[in-house]
């Protein structure tokens, strides 16, 4: 038994690359023990005699036949792990009955396993794969929901989300979302205004769920740390990278490529990148001038990373100078955020956090002649301060006050359009810095500190090389004019 063993493994040795799992994919993932645990804590909130019903995102169309890349529900991920659309949990809070006499206290319909279906859109994880993998003890295909005894109407309280209200029903499949969302209808007897009914649990859904979500285990923390570490590389090799003569859709493809390259699936929000005037733009997501040319640059992109999603954006000027007047806006927003972090701890609220960071900027613009009542600086600082960071870019939260490990943004910025009532050499400068903080009891830990935020910093990194310098590709013979 050992030699054998230990020729097997002697022949791996030799014949097998350093990095072969047995399927070569990542392993980091969220636990079947951490997502058990979410389910138990969101029991202990519901109360007595309720259901809670959580349902799969649904699949949307991009162009024909195609669809746009899936993106699972952050509830039900973070409840399950189950990333496949057409599915529904529900968590009850005692312990039910079956016929046989034996007792669960959840269940989880998934995707039938399909030979054919998987062949065009991948393999299925289906019941034995959940039960396996996820650790869920009651899992079926959603084929079977229709035939569940559930009695809906013994529960004094159903706590769901708002009902989607656009599902398409598919004719091959009889147990889509559609199926699954009509059943639940029917079963649960839930009519048109169900919202207004204190038998559904709409606001209870937000309220738990945020409440939940707001305060990070340990095991979050490990995955959203990669996430914004991830998106600081980005950043701080974009700024290596950039030149003037560079598209914005450019700079977001070497954003997105570092992402890749350190294997964040998605990003947690459509990449803004806006040169000048287009930073203005608050979710400017056309990128889609030229060339950057000379002017500051915007770019708030986040690493989605198994789920978590990072918020970061940096604000450079593309030559690596900031002129007089970038310096002076920058600066200010500088200075705003930096009062901010001194603020973060727990018990602090929304409103302290907002209040310091406005009047910085307010006295500031006034400083500089931009405005000359503080009542003018939201013309010009029209947003929040920031929010929640998770599974969604603008997390789930349920508190006022600031707690022990939520992970939140500090976005100050400045926003200058073009045309605007102030002197002219302050048109079309637009800056936000963003950077996310983890929430201790007596301050905070910076998770972006990968990318430089310093004037001097920047300006040192923007003139540093990039191995990108080197990525010349070949003109298109296509092309007639532009590049
Ligand atoms: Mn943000």
């Amino acid at each position: 038994m050992r030699l054998r063993h230990f020729v097997m493994v002697a022949s791996m040795l030799l014949t097998t690359p350093i990095f072969a799992q047995s399927d070569d994919l990542p392993e980091d993932y969220l636990t079947p023990a951490f997502h058990a645990s979410r389910r138990d804590s969101l029991r202990q909130l519901m109360p007595a005699n309720s259901v809670a019903v959580v349902w799969a995102y649904p699949v949307r169309n991009f162009s024909n036949d195609v669809d746009y890349v899936y993106h699972q529900n952050p509830d039900l991920y973070y409840f399950t792990g189950y990333k496949e659309p057409h599915s529904l949990l529900l968590v009850f809070k005692e312990p039910q009955t079956a016929a046989d006499g034996s007792t669960y206290k959840e269940m989880l319909f998934v995707q039938k396993r399909n030979a054919q279906a998987e062949q065009w859109t991948g393999k299925r994880m289906g019941v034995e794969g959940a039960k396996q993998k996820l650790g869920l003890t009651q899992v079926y295909n959603g084929e079977d929901f229709k035939n569940t005894t559930i009695d809906f109407s013994k529960f004094e309280k159903i706590i769901l989300d708002r009902l989607p209200t656009d599902l398409a029903d598919a004719r091959y499949d009889n147990a889509d979302l559609y199926d699954l969302i009509k059943q639940l209808k029917e079963k649960a007897q839930i009519t048109d205004n169900y919202a207004q009914d204190k038998r559904f649990g709409t606001a209870e859904f937000r309220q738990y769920t945020g409440q939940l979500r707001e305060i990070k285990t340990e095991e979050e923390l490990t995955l959203l740390r990669k996430a914004v570490e991830i998106s600081c590389q980005g950043q701080a090799e974009v700024m290596k990278a950039v030149r003037p003569d560079m598209s914005e859709r450019e700079v977001q493809g070497l954003h997105e490529f570092v992402h890749k390259k350190y294997g964040a699936e998605y990003v947690g929000y459509p990449s803004i990148v806006g040169a000048g005037n287009n930073g203005c733009v608050l979710h400017y997501t056309e990128n889609e001038k030229l060339h950057v040319a000379n002017k500051m640059l915007l770019m708030d992109v986040g690493a989605e990373y198994h789920g978590y999603t990072a918020d970061v954006t940096r604000t450079v000027p593309t030559t690596g100078k900031f002129t007089a007047e970038q310096k002076a806006i920058y600066e200010l927003v500088y200075e705003a955020q930096e009062a901010a972090f001194k603020l973060c701890k727990e018990g602090t609220t929304w409103q302290e956090l907002d209040k310091v960071s406005r009047n910085i900027i307010a006295e500031g613009l006034i400083k500089l002649g931009i405005i000359s009542k503080k009542e003018e600086a939201n013309k010009y600082y029209p947003h929040g301060l920031g929010h929640h960071i998770g599974l969604d870019v603008h997390d789930r939260s349920a508190s006022s006050k600031l707690k022990k490990n939520m992970v939140i943004t500090i976005e100050p910025g400045i926003y200058i359009p073009e045309n605007s009532p102030c002197d002219k050499k302050w048109w079309a400068i637009a800056v936000r810095i963003e950077d996310d903080v983890l929430i201790k009891e007596k301050d905070y830990e910076l998770l972006s500190w990968a990318a430089p935020r310093k004037i001097s910093d920047i300006e040192k990194l923007v003139a540093e090389k990039s191995p990108l310098d080197n990525f010349i590709l070949p003109k298109l013979k296509a092309a007639k004019k532009g590049f």
